[in-house]
């Protein structure tokens, strides 16, 4: 059977002070998995994180030249895990806010193929960190987000604490450069990927976060994402509800109209005319507007497949079924007849 590796990734953006505890701190013998690995993104800090993180027995430590941001580092760290053949891939901070020792149980549920991701939420009781507008912008926020995604109850959205399957890391894709963390939970929606929810305590972490330089601008930020991600990714559903109440408040105006029309000639009611009417009309053409919505989303479902099989090409080479000349004949001509997908689970089995 294939050696099951996990791979954890942390990306940190001058953590020098936190990262090698983080890393010392994550357990290398963990149930279900044969190898541990530990890959570092260093974000082009200008302090000495990496140097911090290979002194602590980093098996893995890239770096950017430059600053990119959470998310890009983030997919690329998970690029990365793909490249080392990780079947379980675990995000963890820099900052020591996770304990890394909670690890094996969030990580078990991908282990064990119940789930694609398993988000870590934090127990936020405890926490003194937090400032009051922080928590309940958090927490208000929050509650809303798990409501339109229809996530697991009680989901901390915005923990970075996360156990991801390879199927997850090969179908996610991101385009915020700010934070990740909202819009990987709704792509792993989209995709129909399962996602499990556990509570863990957090630490608290005194040095000023790194992603928000102040609260205000941090719930602006984080909130646009989300609502944006959220408007981005149903366009289509938004539009329909929207056409459907316009269209309903321009029919009921338009009732009203044809009911004085009927009984008393309509005279002294034309405003209701016009206003059934106009609202009808623009009821209509925001539902065109949620076909175009549809197309994006299919269109956007299409490149997200294409983007996958790439990485399965470059990250899986021996999922790519040779071409006639090279395979013997039976194998040869089940390649012609059957899809990409199916020739994948074909060569898959074979192995
Ligand atoms: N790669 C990268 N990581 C960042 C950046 N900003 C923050 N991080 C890392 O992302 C993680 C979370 O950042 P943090 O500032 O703790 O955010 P918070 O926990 O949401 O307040 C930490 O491991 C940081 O080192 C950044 O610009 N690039
Ligand atoms: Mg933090």
């Amino acid at each position: 059977m294939k050696m099951k590796t996990l791979v954890v990734v942390i990306p940190a953006y001058n953590e020098e002070a936190t990262v090698g505890k983080v890393v010392r701190e994550v357990p290398r013998d963990i149930p279900g998995v044969d190898r541990v690995l530990v890959l570092v993104f260093d974000d082009g800090s200008t302090d000495r994180t990496a140097d911090a993180a290979r002194a602590a027995g980093a098996d893995f430590v890239l770096s950017h030249e430059r600053n990119r941001g959470l998310a890009a580092t983030f997919r690329d760290a998970l690029d990365a895990a793909l490249a080392l053949g990780a079947d379980v891939i675990v995000n963890t901070d820099a900052d020591n806010h996770y304990d890394q020792t909670r690890i094996p149980e969030l990580a078990a549920p991908v282990i064990s193929g119940s789930a694609d991701v398993v988000v870590g939420s934090r127990a936020l009781n405890g926490l003194r960190e937090m400032s009051f507008v922080r928590k309940w912008g958090n927490r208000i926020g929050n509650s809303l987000l798990v409501l339109l995604y229809r996530l697991p109850k009680g989901t901390d959205v915005s923990s970075g604490f996360r156990a991801y399957s390879r199927e997850a890391a090969l179908r996610l894709t991101i385009t915020s450069n700010y934070t990740y963390a909202h819009e990987s939970l709704i792509a792993a929606r989209d995709h129909n990927l399962a996602i499990e929810n556990r509570v863990f305590p957090a630490r608290d972490v005194t040095r000023p976060s790194r992603l928000m330089s102040s609260v205000r601008s941090h719930i602006f930020r984080a909130g646009s994402v989300a609502i944006l991600s959220y408007a981005v990714h149903r366009l289509f559903n938004i539009l329909m509800v929207l056409s459907a109440v316009l269209t309903l408040a321009g029919a009921a105006a338009f009732l009203r109209f044809l009911y004085f029309f009927a009984t008393s000639g309509g005279a002294g009611h034309v405003q209701s005319l016009i206003i059934g009417s106009a609202l009808i009309v623009i009821g209509m053409q925001v539902l065109v507007g949620s076909f175009f919505g549809l197309a994006l989303a299919k269109n956007r479902r299409l490149i997200e497949e294409i983007i996958c099989q790439q990485r399965r090409a470059l990250y899986e080479p021996k999922l790519v079924i040779p071409t006639h000349s090279d395979v013997p004949g039976d194998v040869a001509s089940m390649a012609d007849t059957v899809s990409s997908g199916q020739r994948a689970k074909v060569a898959l089995a074979e192995k």
